[in-house]
């Protein structure tokens, strides 16, 4: 699992941010994104999960996340998904990370997360 997704599933849970930089994602976590239950996670409900924690930590509904926003997502993370570098973490830039994130996850190419 990549960290956006153990992040995502980590702001969902509520834990602090102390835990958000672990690298691993345990089941509950699995189950936390696996909306429909069936033990995979498809893109849509990946992206359900990444629309929610957006709308989350966009706490002045800007439609972009500053640092302070975005306190939660590792800082290194936060400097990857700001492509333009102007300091602030766009939707677009947000989504774009998110899909490269589920491809770089599902290593067999199905769509799904399993
Ligand atoms: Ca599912
Ligand atoms: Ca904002
Ligand atoms: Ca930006």
């Amino acid at each position: 699992m990549t960290r956006l997704i153990a992040f995502a599933a980590l702001v969902a849970l509520g834990a602090g941010a102390a835990h958000a930089a672990s690298p691993a994602m345990s089941t509950d976590h699995l189950a936390v994104v696996d909306l429909d239950s069936d033990g995979k996670v498809s893109v849509t409900e990946y992206r359900v999960m990444g629309s929610n924690v957006f709308i989350l930590l966009d706490g002045d509904v800007d439609h972009q996340l500053s640092e302070t926003e975005a306190q939660a997502i590792p800082v290194v993370l936060f400097q990857e998904m700001d492509a333009d570098h102007d300091g602030f973490v766009s939707r677009v830039e947000y989504d774009t990370q998110i899909l490269a994130d589920f491809g770089a996850a599902d290593l067999d190419g199905d769509g799904m997360l399993n």
